[in-house]
């Protein structure tokens, strides 16, 4: 048994797309795992099965957890897993035969986000909601920082003040107009004027 090893997430994306990566499946009789390929990288998700074989008693377990057999069993969480199958015959004697197999399951990497910003979107979360004039009040008169006062100028005016809440309380909750570009879609602002965006 190998001690499970934890995947740190920086790790996990160096990786190509993330994967899940079969290694050393160690089959030493003949149970069968099924729906899994020995050293074939798989993505975000892979689910196989312990083939049950009449007449033997299985044991199925997963990083120690018990996982059943002749279901499919799916794995969906960047880890790695290690299994361990083991049978004893029915009929008598000690258990003839096991088999163990290492994975390793990644996240797909997300692609990153194109350079830019979306207008109106204050807090960066990629939608422009209540938060966002929430966040601009928070700027303008609590002190809060920004990454982006072009997104914070929603009016594209030129300079964030509370015009531009209100602006994007216009257009969620009263049929205002949209933001000007680069809404809704996040780019480049097109406008010259003195404020900056780091994103
Ligand atoms: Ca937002
Ligand atoms: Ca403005």
């Amino acid at each position: 048994m190998h001690e499970p090893k934890s995947v740190d997430p920086a790790r996990r994306c160096r990786r190509i797309a993330a994967a899940l990566l079969l290694a050393a499946a160690a089959v030493r009789a003949q149970i069968a795992v099924e729906g899994i390929d020995d050293r074939t990288v798989y993505t975000d998700r892979a689910a196989f099965t312990v083939a049950a074989e009449e007449g033997y008693d299985y044991a199925a377990a997963m990083n120690g957890r018990s996982v059943p057999v002749g279901e499919e069993v799916a794995v969906a969480e960047a880890d790695f897993y290690e299994l361990a199958v083991t049978r004893t015959p029915q009929a008598g004697g000690a258990p003839e035969s096991d088999v163990s197999f290492d994975c390793e399951l990644g996240a797909r990497c997300a692609p990153p986000p194109p350079p830019g910003f979306i207008r109106g979107d204050a807090n960066g979360d990629g939608v422009v909601d209540l938060s966002d004039p929430v966040m601009i009040l928070l700027c303008l008169f609590a002190g809060r920082a920004t990454d982006c006062e072009d997104a914070l100028d929603a009016n594209d005016g030129g300079r964030v003040d509370i015009a531009d809440a209100v602006y994007v309380l216009s257009y969620l909750f009263a049929r205002g107009a949209a933001m000007p570009a680069p809404f809704p879609a996040r780019g480049e602002d097109t406008t010259p004027d003195a404020l900056g965006c780091s994103r």
